[in-house]
This record gives C-alpha cells, structure tokens and sequence, in this order.
C-alpha cells in the first residue's frame, strides 16, 4: 500500500472515532505531534508538584495537609501514567527527561508561578486544577487510544483536586478580613495566568488545526478558555469574591462572557524560559534527578539479580 492510502485508511478510522493504538500504523507527524503534547502534559503533572509541595509542611491543619499530600501524589501518579503512554510511541522515559531538564521540552507555563500564601494552594486547586479537568475531559476521547485511557482516572482525580481548592477559598471568603484579602489576592494573581493555560490564541496556535483534524484535540484553545472564563465567571460569585478584569461581562448576544486583554507577552516570556520561577523548578528537577540516580542503579542491579536467578533456576 502506499503512504497516501495508508493515511487515506488512518484518517478514516479517525474519522470513525476507531481508537489508534500504538502498533497500528500512523503517519510520523501524527507520532511526533502526540509525543509533544503527551511528554509536554507529563512534564507539566511532574513540574506541578513543586509550587504546591511548597505548603504540605505549612498547611494549617492535618485535614488539609493530609489532602494536599494526597493531591500532589496524584500529580505523580499522572505523570508516569503519561510517560508510559508516550512510551508507547516509541521513545524511551530518559530521553523525555533529557529533553525537560535540557529545556528542549515544554512544560506548562502555569508552574512557574511562586506559591505566595496558603490561599494560592485554593486558587491552584479551583482555577489551575479547574482549567485542567477544562481541557482534559475531551482529551478522554483522544483517538490515540493509550492516552484518552489514562486521562479517564486522571480527569476523576482532577475533579477531587478542583474541590479541595474551592473548598479551601469558600472556608477563607467565610473568614475574618484578612483572610479575605489573602483569597482575594491569591485569585488576582492566579486568574490570568490560569486562562493563559490553554495556549495561543487560535489564529497563532501553529497545531490546533492538524490537530482537530486527526481528533487529538477535540476543541480548539479559544473555545475551551471561554468555557473556562464562562463557568469561573458564575462560581467566584458563590465566593463572594472578583475575577481581576473589568471588562468581564456576560454577553447576550453571544451566550458568553466577554473578557478583558490577555498580555500574550507575559505568556512567551514565561513559556520561553523567562517567567518569574522557571530557572527554580528546573533547578529543582534536576536535582532530584541527579539525587535519584541511586535508586534507579539499585533497580537495575536488583532486577538483574533476580533474571540471573531465574535462569539459574531454569537451567
Ligand atoms: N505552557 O499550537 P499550540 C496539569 C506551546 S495541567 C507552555 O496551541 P498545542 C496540572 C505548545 O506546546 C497542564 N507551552 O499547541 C494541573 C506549542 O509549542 P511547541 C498540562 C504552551 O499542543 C494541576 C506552542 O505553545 N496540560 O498538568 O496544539 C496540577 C504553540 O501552541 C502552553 C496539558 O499539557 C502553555 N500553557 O496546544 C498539576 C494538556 N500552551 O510544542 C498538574 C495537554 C501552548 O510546538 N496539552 N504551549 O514547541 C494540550 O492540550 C495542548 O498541548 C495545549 C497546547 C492546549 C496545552
């Protein structure tokens, strides 16, 4: 068969919403395309831990560290589920992380962003955990099968995270004056940064097109930040608290709220290397690696140990 009826045939099953599994054929570009967002969406679960590790020794109370503890080991926990999904692709774990801790590889602009008080692990929870599940729930119907699988647990998880932060920022709305202020502020900082999350506008989103096209993406980044911007809009009002933009208004005509200017400069400066804690969290990774290696020599050695046995055993 030939490369154009082969990708005649792939489109066609995608088209049929038939899931692409790793050992079915697919053009190079859909490959390459999915180890991007797939290793990028990893990185980003990995890097994410450390604004919020920041508070689990000073959360102020055993039921909201015992909660935060658990949050951050489900951000573990999907970031090597997205790493094996990836690897189904045909790269190998140590060269994604190569490419995170060389800054070859992306990781979402959110994370480097500072953890000022405890209100922030509210906002992180309600707005950066709220944009997520915005974006990862049409991620379960991906058609490249390993991922939309893993999003499934990944999208019931990120439901408990979003709570948890609402939660947080309800009790503190419900406080004395400070504690108001300190919520308040934690969403006048968290607020533009979160809606930057979704990417580039549509008309400078080099891959949303192709993308959409083999069913990868399901909505393109303009759509999906205003449902963000719409659902926010109402929930902050059960807060009693305000989104930080003056232009926010709901808009009849066209069933959306309309929104103010996003600084589009601030989001390149941070997703090129430049925001405010992207040399720490890059620092942090690599030292954890550095200090890892260890652990994944005595893995090495033990798992070797036991093949020898077993062929000893065998023979
Ligand atoms: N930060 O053509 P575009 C989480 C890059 S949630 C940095 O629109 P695409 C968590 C983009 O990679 C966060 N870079 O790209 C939550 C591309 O550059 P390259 C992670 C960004 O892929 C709570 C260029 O800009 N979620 O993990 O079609 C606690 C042009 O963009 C960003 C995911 O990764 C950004 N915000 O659409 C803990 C979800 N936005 O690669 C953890 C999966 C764009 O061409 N990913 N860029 O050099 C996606 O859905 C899509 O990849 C995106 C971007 C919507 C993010």
């Amino acid at each position: 068969m030939s490369v154009h009826e082969l990708e005649t045939l792939f489109q066609d099953k995608v088209d049929k919403e038939i899931k692409i599994e790793p050992k079915d054929w697919m053009p190079e570009k859909y490959r390459k395309t999915l180890i991007r967002q797939i290793s990028q969406h990893a990185h980003s679960e990995i890097v994410g831990m450390l604004p919020e590790g920041n508070w689990i020794t000073r959360a102020p109370s055993l039921k909201r560290k015992a909660a935060l503890l658990a949050k951050v080991q489900d951000e573990a926990g999907h970031g090597l589920y997205l790493y094996s999904a990836a690897e189904t692709l045909g790269i190998s774990r140590e060269e994604m992380l190569e490419q995170l801790h060389n800054g070859t590889a992306k990781y979402s602009s959110i994370f480097n962003y500072p953890t000022l008080a405890w209100a922030d692990i509210g906002a992180i929870g309600w707005l950066v955990d709220g944009a997520a599940i915005m974006n990862q729930v049409p991620l379960c119907r991906t058609s490249f099968g390993p991922y939309a699988r893993a999003m499934v647990r990944v999208c019931k998880e990120e439901s408990f995270h979003q709570r948890q932060g609402f939660e947080i920022l309800l009790t503190l709305s419900k406080g004395n004056e400070a504690q108001q202020r300190m919520a308040q502020d934690a969403i006048n900082r968290w607020w533009w940064p979160s809606v930057m999350m979704f990417g580039p506008k549509d008309d400078e989103s080099p891959n949303t097109l192709q993308s959409m096209k083999w069913k990868i993406k399901r909505f393109t980044n303009d759509e999906l930040r205003q449902k963000f911007i719409d659902v926010c809009a109402e929930q902050v009002k059960f807060l009693g608290l305000m989104l930080p933009d003056a232009d926010l208004k709901w808009n009849e005509e066209r069933g959306h709220y309309d929104f103010g200017k996003i600084n589009w400069d601030e989001f390149w400066q941070v997703v090129n290397g430049n925001g405010p804690c992207n040399k720490q969290r890059l620092d942090a990774r690599r030292k954890a690696h550095d200090e890892g290696e260890w652990v994944r020599q005595a893995a090495v050695a033990y798992a070797e140990k036991k093949k020898m046995k077993a062929t000893m055993v065998a023979a």
